[in-house]
């Protein structure tokens, strides 16, 4: 079979690795349907790329932000017209089904629009100064040259969030993509290309984790790292950063609650928890992994629920019909596996699902049933371990304080949800849950871009995404211009 080669984007140059090796992107849906070869990068590739980086940051940072935005906004338009065919390479790449990637496309295309208007912002304040005939103000600075590592979930979305405030503040990038899903990120940057972006001031050095995001954390001349992928990695990352004192933005894992109460609109409630649990086949931060029931409603809800979930149709993506596609590689298959075994000697139910699909169509993918684990409590890894699959479990709780401690009693703290047609209680979890995204009526699923995106505990490490990016792309520069003509001491001059 033949397929194409895709090359690192260093300093405006398509170029192999050094050392010439590749790594193959196989369709998640069908293995033998290789969708490209991609540079298996080494410490020398991310070392080229950061110095192209650093050469490119001496011009970019003095194009003025308003231009630096028109040029995002023209990558938006290009994005917008290629959405269809970047969505069905994700779809290939990635394994979700069609309306989804085409979501993921748009979610780029929204951000694209958002940090362009941010060109002509970038607000900093005005502020009078203690001493007269002197003028006091803080300027947003970019940082310098940054490395970015993304994800296979969201393959174009997340390097979106990522890449467009960097670049509208200024800095440079090095962005290392996802091995399982290089081409989605490929796209997008070959966007920024195409919108006119010059050469330097994004590179893309594909590898793994350990051969191009190490070196790349540990690059002298990288000043900040932003990484969204799993708690583990998100702590070692941060180790190594810490070691040259490198800002890091950190998104990480979830295990999001959805509460349902006994005066929920139960049909909108079931609506909610299927597309939660099962959207992008369970593999979101955001996904809905713990679906907590009050005791009036919750035998009539499972049993709903549960016939839901086995209807689903899985399959490849790329048919329109189908509603769940595969998981991205063996290894999660692997997980999804391995969470069952624990959930059912931990005492939980097998409600639905449970095994890997491997008969047929899908002998020569990675198909997971749709999950469904009842009978759970609190304190079971199930509920507390982030599975990033088809896989969701059933907690019952009798009051609402106590779905709202359940909900809280985990590590994680990304997204939560409560349906209620109950205004006060809607308003109380608004306070008190500990997540840093919550829905109300809607799944923990479907953030939007101009808001903060990111959470507490272990899902993050204080940063948001959206609205928010530019606050850790940029620093602050205080600047004080004395028109008085003499010098003038602070905190003594005019003091008493
Ligand atoms: C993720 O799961 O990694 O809010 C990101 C959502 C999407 C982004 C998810 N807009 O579900």
């Amino acid at each position: 079979m033949t397929y194409p080669t895709y090359h690192n984007l260093i300093g405006g140059q398509w170029l192999p690795a050094a050392e010439g090796r590749t790594i193959l992107n196989l369709n998640p849906a069908n293995h033998s349907d290789v969708v490209g070869a991609f540079p298996s990068s080494h410490a020398g590739d991310v070392a080229l790329a950061v110095a192209a980086a650093k050469t490119a940051f001496a011009s970019w940072r003095l194009v003025p932000a308003p231009k630096r935005a028109e040029i995002l906004m023209r990558a938006g338009l290009l994005l917008k017209e290629r959405k269809e065919q970047y969505a069905r390479q994700m779809t290939r790449e990635m394994g979700k089904v069609l309306a989804e990637t085409r979501g993921d496309v748009q979610e780029a295309i929204d951000e694209a629009f958002y940090v362009a208007g941010e060109g002509r912002r970038l607000f900093g304040q005005t502020t009078p100064s203690e001493l007269q005939n002197k003028f006091a103000m803080s300027v947003r600075m970019p940082v310098g040259v940054v490395g970015l590592i993304t994800p296979w979930n969201f393959p174009m979305a997340i390097p979106s969030w990522k890449l467009f405030p960097a670049l509208v503040s200024g800095n440079t990038c090095v962005i290392k993509p996802a091995s399982d899903t290089p081409l989605s990120t490929y796209n997008l940057v070959q966007t920024l290309v195409d919108a006119g972006l010059p050469p330097g001031v994004v590179n893309i050095v594909s590898g793994t984790g350990s051969a191009v995001g190490t070196p790349l954390v540990e690059h002298p001349d990288v000043r900040a790292i932003s990484f969204t992928g799993s708690s583990a990695v998100g702590s070692l990352v941060a180790q190594r950063a810490a070691a040259g004192f490198k800002p890091v933005s950190l998104e990480m894992g979830g295990k999001n609650a959805q509460i349902v109460l006994d005066d929920a609109n139960l049909e909108l409630a079931l609506d909610g928890a299927l597309w939660g649990s099962f959207g992008t086949t369970g593999q979101r931060c955001t996904a809905t992994s713990r679906i907590l029931l009050q005791k009036g409603i919750a035998e009539k809800f499972t049993a709903e629920f549960v016939a839901r979930a086995r209807k689903l149709i899985v399959g490849d993506g790329l048919d329109e019909s189908v509603e769940v596609g595969p998981q991205v590689n063996e290894s999660q298959i692997e997980t999804s596996e391995k969470y069952v075994a624990i959930a059912l000697a931990e005492g939980a139910k097998l409600l639905t699902g449970g095994h890997a699909l491997t008969d047929g169509a899908y002998a020569h993918g990675t198909f997971f049933e749709p999950t469904v684990l009842g009978g759970v409590t609190p304190s079971m890894r199930i509920a507390r371990e982030e599975v990033f699959g088809p896989m969701v479990c059933l907690i019952e709780f009798e009051t609402f304080e106590e779905a709202i401690a359940i909900a809280n009693s985990i590590d994680y703290g990304l997204s939560a949800s409560l349906y209620t047609k109950d205004v006060n209680r809607a308003f109380t979890a608004i306070r008190d849950l500990e997540a840093g995204i919550t829905y109300i009526n809607a799944p923990t699923i479907g953030a939007e871009v101009h808001l903060p995106f990111g959470g507490v505990k272990h899902t993050g490490n204080g940063h948001r995404e959206g609205n928010g990016a530019i606050d850790f792309f940029t620093t602050w520069k205080s600047v004080y211009v004395d028109f008085s003509d003499r010098l003038q001491r602070a905190q003594i001059d005019n003091a008493e």
